[in-house]
């Protein structure tokens, strides 16, 4: 019988101010030496020392967990962010006739913890909390399941990271498309994900900035469809690779 898998989840931080946050979702037999590595990486976070740390483990049942293939990767070239925009813009109208509303929001809106959600209908946010945003969580890629992938450094892998969240993204119900620009002032690539590609675009910011976020293009915006959408980002495990 294949072991039990379990999601943990680490949150650290500083007199009530967020740090660092990770999660993996691995079998039973890892689960003490991922705690290990969350623990290690939370407290050797540059942005200091953490008060508290929170590891939440969690079994899920075999049928709770949904796997996914890598997404297939294109890379763009592009010297600027005034490409980027064109880039951007020329994929994003196959869904949307807003693809400028798009961009600007991309340029304008920052500092939130999870993703904008803009109805390719009408162009505006539609997310409950537009202070937070939606989050993705509960997903992982398949290599934590080797020793070796759950032995490295734990530091933050972009690439790694960004693409499992584009694949649970993409495979979410009502999503037609989504947008990332990186928060960090040094990481200057970022990426379209449309039709089950993810289009990686350099240059997509200047270097120096702390703008970023992240937009989620969806083809419905009822209640009904919000709650499933937040519903499965948040909770359906997802396993990529
Ligand atoms: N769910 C939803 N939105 C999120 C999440 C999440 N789990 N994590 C971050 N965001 C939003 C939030 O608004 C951040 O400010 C924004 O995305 C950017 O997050 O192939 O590093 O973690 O080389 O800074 C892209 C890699 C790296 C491209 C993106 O994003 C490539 C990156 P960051
Ligand atoms: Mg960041």
């Amino acid at each position: 019988m294949p072991e039990t898998m379990y999601s943990i989840k680490m949150r650290a931080s500083r007199a009530g101010a967020h740090i660092s946050g990770a999660e993996r979702i691995v079998p039973a037999g890892f689960v003490s030496q991922i705690s290990e590595h969350l623990h290690a990486r939370a407290l050797g976070h540059p942005k200091g020392r953490p008060d508290s740390i929170v590891v939440t483990t969690t079994a899920l049942a075999k049928d709770d967990i949904i796997y996914l293939p890598e997404l297939a990767v294109s890379e763009l070239p592009c010297a600027s962010p005034h490409q980027a925009r064109a880039l951007v813009t020329d994929l994003l109208a196959e869904v949307t006739p807003h693809s400028e509303v798009i961009w600007n929001y991309l340029q304008t809106v920052t500092g939130l913890r999870g993703a904008m959600v803009i109805d390719s209908a009408t162009g505006q946010r539609v997310e409950p909390d537009k202070q937070r945003g939606v989050r993705a969580s509960t997903m992982d890629h398949r290599s934590s399941l080797s020793l070796a992938a759950a032995t490295e450094p734990d530091s933050k892998n972009y690439v790694r990271e960004a693409r499992v969240l584009a694949a649970k993204v993409a495979s979410c119900p009502h999503v037609l498309a989504e947008v990332c620009i990186s928060d960090d002032p040094d990481y200057t690539t970022g990426y379209v994900c449309i039709r089950g590609r993810y289009h990686r675009i350099a240059n997509m910011k200047l270097a120096g900035t702390n703008q970023g976020t992240r937009v989620i293009v969806v083809s419905r915006a009822d209640q009904e469809a919000l709650a499933e959408i937040s519903a499965y980002l948040e909770n359906q495990a997802v396993i990529v690779g």
